[in-house]
């Protein structure tokens, strides 16, 4: 059992990780950077050390400061959040030889998912379809001509050491290819230091929907359904819902006992998420997993009652499951948005500065997920992400119309943000009738009057 954690994030997840422990009896420490002294995360946890300047790299991502505050403070685990160093195989092999509890997998399950063409092969092991494309790294252009050729165009060139949406090109045809190749190529190398990439058949509109998994250390391992992740812009998630308004229960069955073949297969421990993409007609492929809790775990927690953040602590705290495959059911729908200090009148321009006012919705079926209140101001060295809002009731339709109502009720004076635009996506048919594919943000800029979605700072009706 862990006794004291040590929380290597800020912001929101920073809070969410505090209040998981605070729960469960586990002591915190939260290390902060300068920007970040009046950060709830700080004064809601028992203790606090400050590692750094505000920039992220002198921070947050130092991991010989984190860890030098772990051994001060004396923690037994530390939890990495998202981002920063949540997927950094070099850090959590540095807590397996400091004898500190990394709450995540492996360093080197990370260091296998990492590596984008490694997770694909892995998935194709265990009988997991997967895209067609090229069998791992292609390094020859001729070579990388053939395959493609094979595949049949349009292909995408992806980065092995990309993932999320950096480092990938489209070519629609033999003469692009050849240029897009070696472009692909040396983006990578300049971005990761590695210019390895493969190739994957394009698929067009694709859903994006994702598994979320737990696995303890006795090899039991459970699935909690999908999140639908299609609305995005620029690879930046927007709104995420559960269960996703696309799948049948068969599908939704197959993609679940395919995500929890992987984990077994890659003898996964802790929470991961596992992506799909999903075609119109249906057909389901792996493309990543991730090694880390996701902002929109959230989302699964009101759909199914567990709270992951919890279970992550009990897991890495050498603890048996909680739950069996069978206990896990969909309660309710939910719905999350994500609410960012950005201008939708100046092509999402980040908006950092002082949160003059700020009053944040609530009753029956809303949650909010925030370390921001009046008087905040927003560092601008970090993701402009300042809360998340899920709804959750019965029935999508009353979720969707919780969310409606809560976006409504939202004040935030001092800076711009988001949220008008979410509020017109969920008031958009077209997403109400859950026909949104990865194409749609894209297509609701081209569609619909910039005046339905600039922030103004008065309420709306
Ligand atoms: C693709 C794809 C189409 N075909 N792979 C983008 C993020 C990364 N996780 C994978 N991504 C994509 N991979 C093939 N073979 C389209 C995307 C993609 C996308 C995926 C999910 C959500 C939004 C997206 C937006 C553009 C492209």
């Amino acid at each position: 059992m862990i006794k004291k954690v040590l929380i290597a994030n800020r912001g929101e997840i920073a809070l969410r990780i505090v209040r998981a422990c605070h729960e469960l009896g586990i002591k915190t420490l939260c290390v902060y950077s300068e920007a970040d002294e009046q950060s709830l995360h700080v004064q809601l946890a028992d203790e606090a050390i400050c590692i750094g300047p505000a920039a992220s790299n002198l921070s947050y991502l130092k991991a010989d400061r984190i860890l030098s505050a772990a051994e001060i403070a004396n923690v037994d685990a530390i939890h990495p959040g998202y981002g920063f160093l949540a997927e950094n195989a070099d850090f959590a092999e540095q807590c397996e030889r400091c004898n500190i509890q990394f709450v995540g997998p492996s360093s080197q399950t990370i260091r296998d998912f990492g590596d984008k063409a490694r997770a694909r092969e892995m998935a194709a092991a265990a009988k997991v379809p997967t895209i067609p494309g090229s069998q791992g790294v292609i390094r020859d252009v001729n070579e990388a001509v053939k395959v493609a050729t094979k595949i049949g165009f349009p292909v995408i060139i992806k980065a092995v050491a990309g993932g999320g949406g950096k480092g990938m090109r489209v070519a629609h045809n033999k003469v692009t290819f050849q240029r897009e190749f070696v472009n692909a190529r040396n983006e990578a190398e300049k971005a990761f230091g590695n210019g390895d990439v493969y190739l994957e058949k394009f698929l067009e509109n694709p859903r994006h929907i994702e598994i979320q998994i737990l696995a303890d250390h006795h090899g039991n391992v459970i699935h909690l359904f999908e999140r639908d992740c299609s609305v995005q812009r620029r690879h930046q998630k927007l709104i995420e819902e559960a269960p996703s308004p696309f799948l049948s229960d068969d599908m939704r069955k197959k993609m679940g006992r395919c995500a929890v073949k992987l984990a077994q297969a890659a003898k996964y421990r802790n929470a991961g998420t596992i992506e799909f993409l999903v075609d119109k007609h249906g057909d389901f492929y792996f493309i990543e997993m991730n090694t880390r809790i996701q902002v929109e775990h959230g989302v699964t927690e009101e759909i199914t009652g567990v709270d992951l953040v919890k279970e992550q602590l009990l897991i890495a705290g050498g603890a048996k499951l909680n739950y069996e495959q069978k206990d896990i059911k969909i309660l309710r729908h939910a719905i999350e948005c994500r609410v960012c200090a950005e201008d939708p009148g100046r092509n999402f321009a980040p908006c950092p500065g002082e949160i003059t006012l700020y009053y944040a919705p609530g009753g029956h079926g809303v949650r909010i997920d925030s370390h921001v209140y009046g008087g905040y101001v927003i560092p601008s060295h970090y993701d402009s992400m300042i809360s998340k809002v899920i709804t959750f009731g019965r029935t999508r339709e009353l979720a969707l119309d919780r969310m409606d109502r809560a976006l409504r009720e939202y004040l935030i004076r001092g800076i711009q943000t988001n949220i008008h635009f979410s509020r017109a996506i969920i008031r958009d048919p077209i997403f109400r009738e859950g026909k949104a594919t990865t194409k749609y943000i894209e297509e609701f800029l081209n569609r619909v009057p910039r005046d339905m979605y600039i922030t103004t700072n008065d309420r709306q009706p």
